[in-house]
């Protein structure tokens, strides 16, 4: 016997002691429920919830009961027991008021009006003369929502006592943009590879499927785009239509809907026509039926996503059609089914344009309002592409009669990848919260994508992914804050970073005060951080070649004039910047007044976008006082700086953190250092073969050569 036991016990202890390494490496994101270990809480939460009452027997109010099930036990560490009956106060009654007789005799009728079809309501109520906590909605999918938004206030601690809150979202459809293609590889993608497994589906239904609705579920995101924007028409095929399938059966529950990428020239790719000409009837046709094809499949797929001519994807150029002929085409065949069309305004054409920044307006704004109903046309957040830091694209406001939807990169191209800390909300909220003086003052772009300043009840948010094969999903462990945050946004627009940052932390490290805003802190001076040291001041694109990782602004002699660095930066002895003022490209000229005026004077325009619109002598004074070479320096050792404080707030939270995810946090944030003291470097040296002057005190000296630099050419970088 005691011979017995000794064999079995190393197998025991290595058990323990693989479970306790793997148990915090992040896959659980924010839906954590490990039990609160705020003792004041825990009791009033144990006295107030007895049990979980769920009416209805939908797939979604399964899915909802599951979560609350898992939920409350994991944080209230004890089974909390399912219930059809209402023996007990205390109960969570959960459903709609035609799955349950209980909300059906709460009368609130007019209040569930009001929250529309994915909204809800959580009450502290009476029933039958039992005090119980009510989730409330129209449909099943709200109920869900609501579900989760009840989690969370657990998981932050909040006071659920006498809660009355009324949810709904402000956009219609809240949308992820897979950047997968079909052999897994993803585009622009630093978490590993593609979650689709197309080789094994449609027979094997992975359990990250499951999680990764319910996480989108949790967030309010309905809406998943599993194909690259450069699309393949492979995907629309039988053989793959049938994997689709099986993926969109398994997000139903969840409320989450797919969408596909549709190549402009499948027609001729897969359906064997001469041409894909958006007024010849045989293609439209092709593609009437292929929509058809499609819906016998999933009766409820979202529609389509569209990148045409655009960085050499085929589209209505093609044959000298427009962008709404191309667009109308496919609505016309996805209508009768109630699907949407979602038309990419990151467009430029093939030749060398005088200033990119102008292409998308210039193309756009003529087309406003020949669009079908069902068009949403999908602007990306600043006119060039996802820079850590552009103005507001001059789109928004400028096209009333068609619903703009916004396009953000959750995945980080621009911003370190997957290897830097950079929480990304700050810098949506700043796009967000812009005005664009579209209807006088007031007009944000926020209120744009809403629809509420056009009247659309159609709008959407979507977010390119940055979600893959990693264990903990989005590589770095902050990346996960930014897929929370688009959903969180994308429900309400107007919510703060700061508090979006604080609900992340508390479900994902932390309750603890001091581990709160420690991490805050980091995260929201993490983005100006990392614009800090890579693109101060308004520079824009001068990241290295086609990787975008590091610093490159020296590129320049490439094919295309505006995929190089100098093309954007334009240094040269006299000073450095983009001119778009009336002097230069007159860009300006696209955004309303007063805008127009304020980006049109360098001493009007805010610092941050100063060498977007403005190309400026070195010796210009900015409003520190400081020439714009100083400064320009300056600010490349604050960025740095900002990192190695992150590094000690990090370092200090040492133990109260879990090893796991504090080891690669700290190392990841030492790559970050490393990274930032590069840019900082790389790029003054280069610029101030230009400027001609010293690095101002305060500047640590570089450690290498320009020439050293310049030849760094860092091989097989991810994501390409
Ligand atoms: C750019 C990316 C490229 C994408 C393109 C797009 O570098 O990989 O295909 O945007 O949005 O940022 O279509």
């Amino acid at each position: 016997m005691r011979n017995k036991f000794a064999f079995i016990l190393p197998f025991l202890l290595l058990l323990l002691v693989t479970n306790s390494l793997y148990a915090e490496d992040g896959y659980r994101l924010w839906l954590r429920y490990d039990q609160l270990n705020d003792a004041a809480r825990l009791k009033d939460y144990r006295k107030a919830i007895s049990g979980i009452l769920v009416d209805g027997d939908s797939p979604t109010l399964l899915a909802a009961e599951k979560e609350l099930k898992m939920g409350l036990d994991g944080l209230l560490g004890k089974a909390v027991p399912l219930t059809e009956k209402l023996t007990r106060k205390g109960a969570i009654v959960a459903g709609t008021p035609e799955s349950s007789p209980l909300i059906r005799s709460l009368n609130i009728n007019d209040k569930l009006q009001e929250v529309g079809e994915e909204g809800y309501l959580i009450l502290s109520t009476t029933i039958n003369g039992k005090k119980v906590t009510a989730i409330a909605a129209n449909t099943a999918v709200g109920v869900l929502y609501g579900s989760f938004h009840f989690l969370r206030l657990l998981q932050t601690t909040q006071d659920i006592s006498r809660l009355s809150i009324s949810s709904s979202p402000k956009t219609e459809h809240r949308v992820l943009n897979h950047w997968d293609n079909l052999d897994r590889t993803v585009e622009r993608g630093y978490a590993g590879f593609s979650l689709w497994d197309w080789h094994k589906l449609p027979d094997y239904i992975d359990q990250r499927y499951i999680d990764y609705a319910r996480a989108n579920a949790s967030i309010g995101i309905n809406g998943t785009v599993l194909t690259n924007v450069n699309a393949n028409a492979l995907v629309l095929t039988e053989e793959y239509l049938i994997k689709v399938k099986a993926l969109a059966d398994a997000f139903r529950p969840y409320g989450l809907k797919v969408y596909l990428t549709a190549r402009f020239s499948a027609p001729i790719e897969i359906g064997g026509l001469k041409t894909a000409d958006p007024v010849d009837p045989q293609v439209q046709q092709w593609w009437k039926d292929k929509a058809s094809e499609i819906y016998s499949h999933i009766p409820d797929f979202g529609g389509f996503l569209v990148k045409a001519d655009s960085e050499g994807q085929p589209g209505p150029h093609n044959y000298k059609r427009t962008h709404a002929e191309g667009a109308n085409m496919l609505a016309d065949a996805v209508a009768p089914h109630k699907g949407i069309v979602m038309w990419r305004a990151f467009v430029y054409s093939h030749e060398a344009p005088d200033d990119r920044a102008k292409q998308a307006y210039n193309e756009f704004k003529p087309l406003d309002g020949k669009f079908r109903d069902n068009v949403l046309v999908q602007v990306k957040n600043g006119a060039i592409d996802f820079q850590p830091r552009e103005p507001f694209h001059p789109l928004f406001g400028a096209m009333p009669e068609t619903p703009l939807m916004m396009e953000f990169q959750i995945t980080q191209e621009y911003l370190g990848q997957g290897t830097h800390l950079a929480y990304l909300a700050p810098m949506w909220e700043e796009v967000l919260d812009a005005d664009t003086y579209a209807k006088g003052k007031g007009s944000t772009v926020a209120k744009v994508v809403d629809g509420s300043l056009d009247n659309h009840s159609l709008s959407a948010m979507a977010g390119v992914a940055n979600i893959g094969t990693d264990r903990n999903w989005t590589g770095h462990q902050f990346g996960q804050a930014n897929w929370y945050a688009f959903g969180r946004l994308a429900w309400n627009p107007y919510l703060s970073s700061e508090e979006i940052a604080e609900e992340w932390i508390k479900m994902t490290f932390s309750n603890k005060e001091e581990v709160v805003s420690a991490i805050k802190t980091m995260m929201l001076n993490s983005h100006e951080a990392v614009v800090n040291y890579m693109t101060p001041l308004g520079l824009h694109h001068i990241m290295g070649w086609s990787h975008h990782y590091g610093p490159g602004a020296w590129i320049k002699d490439k094919h295309r004039a505006d995929w190089t660095s100098v093309y954007y930066h334009k240094a040269d002895e006299n000073g450095v910047g983009f001119d778009r003022t009336k002097t230069g490209s007159n860009a300006v000229a696209q955004y309303f007044p007063p805008v127009e005026e304020e980006f049109s004077n360098p001493e009007k325009t805010p610092e941050k976008y100063l060498l977007w619109f403005h190309h400026l002598p070195w010796d210009y004074k900015v409003e520190s006082g400081r020439t714009l070479w100083d400064e320009l320096a300056l600010r490349y050792q604050s960025g740095v700086d900002t990192v190695r404080q992150m590094q000690r707030t990090w370092d200090a939270l040492e133990g109260k953190v879990d090893p796991e995810r504090f080891r690669h946090v700290k190392t990841f944030l030492e790559i970050q250092e490393k990274d930032a003291e590069w840019w900082r470097d790389a790029t003054l040296l280069y610029f101030q073969t230009f400027s001609k002057r010293p690095l101002p005190e305060g500047v640590e000296k570089p450690t290498k050569s320009l020439d050293y630099f310049m030849k760094l050419d860092p091989k097989f970088v991810p994501g390409i």
